[in-house]
């Protein structure tokens, strides 16, 4: 395996960082952003880093949001009890979440912590199944907090089919509808490859992508949700632009990887619109897991306005200027560039204004040093 250190900690504290930076812009929804506006964000950013310098108490720290709350539950929980324990997990994110309930969390996934509080844990996964008359949240909350466990089977070793496992019991805790499941592996399997990819090849990435997902698609046959309103995405642009489509194919994660393939193989990068039409960038897993893992693939080539920026900022800059669920898919893209590319391409001043990087940084050195049993 190729993981270092310094992709172990590009992968948490890339995660830390989208959700901080991308929370600037959460509350966009429907508006334009664009990368002008972004770049005017991160500047004053860049600017109050040169003012302040490397003092901490001086800094305009930019708080961590719901993502980075849960995602260092799942970091200390596995680092705690080298590996899975579903009852400390439930509880840690249940106490993060009674501690700070002002963190950005969505807007029904609060009914399933108050449950597990007031039945003290008595079934882990019961809330969860429980929300939306039993259909669960297909949101990607259980996606935004996972790439802690892509991390942690590098250490130890974990095969897909553990992974995969372990990736569902983290998410069902609070998420048990089949795409919030899937979506949540999706983004766990490509930080756990790019961590362990020696040699960067983005279409080695995405096929091996889509034929694990294609694995999992088969498998959960039988289970998948109803088209929901609002979210078909037609293979046709006319179809999508006039949201009538209703084709069930492209509701699946296969399809959005496939898509994926096609626009970063283009000579051109593709325009904003077209980008946006088919990945939606919202809160759903479905839509947001697939929308960073296209940020981040094709941040490995220039973006438009962006000449002089790394690999990474790219990443973060072109996840936001998109819009939607600006913090949650900058902060899945932000880990999984993190772990590609390591902490080295990481802006020293993104790391000082963000709340939780530092703990983020040291947690990752204590996960790559963990002594495992066997
Ligand atoms: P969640 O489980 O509460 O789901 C979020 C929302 O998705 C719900 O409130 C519903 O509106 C909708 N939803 C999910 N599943 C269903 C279903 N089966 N049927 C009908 N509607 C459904 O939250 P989450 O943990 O998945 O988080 C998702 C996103 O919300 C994250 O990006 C997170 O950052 C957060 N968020 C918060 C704010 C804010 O400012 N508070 C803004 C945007 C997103
Ligand atoms: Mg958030
Ligand atoms: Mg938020
Ligand atoms: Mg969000």
């Amino acid at each position: 395996m190729a993981a270092s250190l310094s992709r172990f900690q590009g992968a948490l504290v890339g995660g830390v960082i989208g959700d901080c930076l991308g929370s600037e812009f959460e509350a966009l929804w429907g508006q334009k952003i664009g990368i002008g506006k972004v770049m005017s964000f991160i500047m004053k950013v860049e600017d109050d880093y040169v003012k302040t310098g490397n003092k901490k108490h001086r800094r305009n720290l930019i708080e961590f949001t719901d993502d980075t709350a849960m995602a260092r539950s799942v970091t200390k929980s596995l680092i705690q009890n080298r590996g899975l324990h579903e009852r400390d997990m439930a509880k840690r994110f249940t106490e993060e979440y009674l501690r700070e309930p002002g963190r950005g969390y969505g807007g029904s996934v609060a009914t399933v912590f108050r449950s597990l509080a007031d039945t003290n844990y008595a079934d882990i996964y019961g809330p969860a199944r429980a929300q939306f008359d039993g259909q669960g949240s297909y949101g990607n909350g259980g996606a935004m907090r996972i790439s802690p466990a892509g991390v942690f089977s590098c250490r130890c070793n974990l095969d897909m089919q553990k992974l995969k496992e372990m990736s569902d019991k983290i998410t069902m805790i609070t998420h048990s509808n089949i795409q919030a499941i899937q979506g949540a592996f999706l983004q766990c399997y490509a930080v756990q490859l790019a961590l362990r990819m020696e040699k960067l090849d983005t279409n080695k990435f995405i096929d091996e992508l889509i034929t694990t997902m294609e694995t999992v698609e088969k498998e959960s046959k039988g289970h998948e949700c109803d088209d929901r309103p609002g979210t078909d995405v037609s293979t046709t642009t006319d179809d999508a632009e006039s949201g009538t489509g209703d084709n069930k194919s492209t509701q699946t994660f296969c399809h959005r990887l496939n898509k994926i393939k096609e626009f970063i193989n283009r000579d051109e990068q593709p325009q904003d619109t077209e980008v946006q039409t088919v990945f939606k960038f919202d809160i759903s897993a479905l839509d947001a897991v697939p929308a960073a893992i296209y940020c981040f693939l094709q941040s490995t080539k220039k973006i438009r306005d962006l000449e002089d920026r790394n690999e990474f900022e790219r990443t973060i800059i072109y996840s936001i200027s998109l819009g939607g669920d600006t913090d949650t898919i900058a902060s899945m893209a932000g880990s999984i560039a993190g772990a590609w590319y390591g902490i080295e391409l990481i802006p020293a001043s993104w790391q000082h204004c963000s709340e939780g990087a530092y703990e983020a940084l040291k947690d990752a050195k204590e996960m790559f040093n963990l002594k495992m049993e066997n």
